[in-house]
């Protein structure tokens, strides 16, 4: 921790905002001396003598020069982001004066701040426990309205408080065990075993169940991957466009127009999805390049989170959607079955297909029924028994650390199946107490840290 502390001396400032013209851009400044340092410049009113969570209009000026009128907005420590004393610039929107603005802030004694340095320091100073910490890195990278209101949650502490709960009880057992081993030549049993056991199956459940959600989580965050997938010719590429509403594609009557995968990403509802046009399959060529297309085609297949299978309503029999879904079926692969062209296709066709549940009718090329299967696609992530409204795990080391809990739970419960002694038990109660830890922040080391806020952007 202590790499951590010698860098709280001095007062850190960045460019809050993003970069470039805008109608008013926001330096933070924050740390010890922050309020001096920029009373100093400020003339118009002395910001040592006046409240926290005040504004104050005037001009900034490095000697001479007037580099801006601005609204600065104080907040002494501890109420405040970083819990240090911070003063908020607002100045006008210009690269030109934003620069000036840090540069002069660095010449009177502000070190210009790391990515995440404002975090760290909240962290530091106990403002935010570790997963309210990196969901600020999340929100500041979120692009979807999903992936925003899952990290607004995880910053609210949604997430913590269910862990805080099962620590503490966890931390009771652990106390009456140790107990246990003070009083050990005379066998008594403070923590009741069966209580015990209660308690690491239902937190075994919980524990399981956030493992769980980071799958959709790690979907919303990142994106839904569906390959569009069909012999030639079907409309795959027609589809990409119409979706997206632009000319991404290439589209030909002739088949085997699409070579190479081509990636989009588009956001329904929030949930952001990447598109993949493929190369139509066909089952041999005698051109190779259409051939390396085709083996990409297939390996999207398997790769992808979703298969959008594409067919032309007039060329493709039952049978022929028979045996797809057949093969879908033998590979686990997760599908939705769309036929296309509907608009050329005639009724009695169309219901030849009345057998199939869930088939879609769409025309690519009309826009008929997009929508239709906009929401499917939607349907496909949110339907299963994870709410999306309910706590997500977004986070790969939150993700790992929930493993690692889910193992050292699963030996507690052998441990106490096969009647182990309390010291044994204590150290398994211990591994957990640890691991729940790593995702608080209750314990961690240096190391992790540093990695974790070094993914930040700088001003946060
Ligand atoms: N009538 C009609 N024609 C369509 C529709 N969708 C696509 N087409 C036509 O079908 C032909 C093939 O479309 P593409 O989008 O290139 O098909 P593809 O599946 O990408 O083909 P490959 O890349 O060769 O595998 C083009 O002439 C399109 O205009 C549709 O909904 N209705
Ligand atoms: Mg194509």
């Amino acid at each position: 921790m202590s790499l951590y502390r010698e860098g709280l001396d001095d007062s850190i400032v960045a460019l809050a905002t993003p970069k470039g013209i805008g109608a008013i851009g926001v330096i933070r400044v924050s740390g010890v001396n922050s309020i001096t340092i920029v009373n100093d410049l400020f003339k118009s009113k002395n910001l040592l003598q006046q409240n926290s969570h005040t504004l104050h209009v005037g001009l900034i000026r490095n000697g001479d020069e007037i580099i801006d009128e601005v609204v600065l907005a104080l907040y002494k420590n501890p109420n405040s982001y970083t819990g240090e004393d911070v003063v908020e610039i607002n100045c006008h929107g210009s690269a030109y004066i934003q620069n000036r603005l840090l540069e002069t802030l660095i010449a009177n004694g502000c070190r210009l701040a790391k990515p995440g340095e404002f975090t760290q320091r909240a962290f530091l100073n106990g403002k935010l426990d570790l997963t309210q910490a990196e969901a600020v890195s999340d929100l500041i990278a979120s692009n979807t309205q999903a992936s925003k209101n899952n990290a607004l949650r995880n910053i609210r502490g949604g997430f913590k408080t269910d862990l805080s709960l099962l620590r503490e009880r966890l931390v009771y057992f652990s106390a009456m065990i140790e107990l246990e081993l003070d009083f050990a030549t005379e066998d008594v049993e403070f923590a009741d075993r069966s209580d015990l056991k209660n308690v690491v199956t239902e937190l075994i459940l919980k524990t399981n169940h956030l493992a769980a959600s980071f799958k959709l989580g790690n979907v919303i965050k990142n994106g839904v991957q569906v390959a569009i997938i069909g012999k030639p010719n079907t409309g795959k590429s027609t589809l990409l466009n119409s979706l997206l509403n632009e000319n991404r594609a290439i589209v030909s009557e002739i088949a085997g127009t699409t070579r190479d995968t081509i990636e989009e990403v588009l956001n329904i509802d929030g949930i952001l999805f990447r598109l993949i046009d493929t190369a139509g399959i066909r089952v041999s060529t005698e051109n190779s390049i259409e051939d390396i297309g085709i083996q990409k085609s297939f390996e999207k297949m398997r790769s992808a989170d979703l298969v959008v299978y594409l067919f032309d309503l007039n060329t493709t029999s039952p049978i022929d959607l028979e045996n797809v879904i057949a093969d879908f079926g033998k590979e686990a692969i997760k599908f939705l079955l769309v036929g296309n062209k509907v608009d050329v296709t005639d009724k009695e066709l169309l219901s030849s297909f009345s057998q199939f549940n869930n088939l879609l009718f769409i025309s690519a090329k009309q826009n008929l029924n997009l929508d239709q299967l906009k929401q499917a696609l939607v349907q496909q992530v949110v339907e299963g028994d994870i709410n999306i409204d309910s706590t997500i795990v977004t986070n790969v080391r939150h993700y790992d650390a929930l493993k690692h809990l889910s193992s050292a739970l699963a030996d507690i419960e052998l441990g106490l199946n096969q009647h182990l002694s309390g010291d044994l038990l204590s150290l398994d109660i211990k591994k957990c107490l640890y691991y729940l830890g790593l995702i608080t922040g209750e314990v961690t080391n240096e190391e992790q840290l540093d990695l974790i806020f070094s993914s930040f952007c700088i001003g946060k």
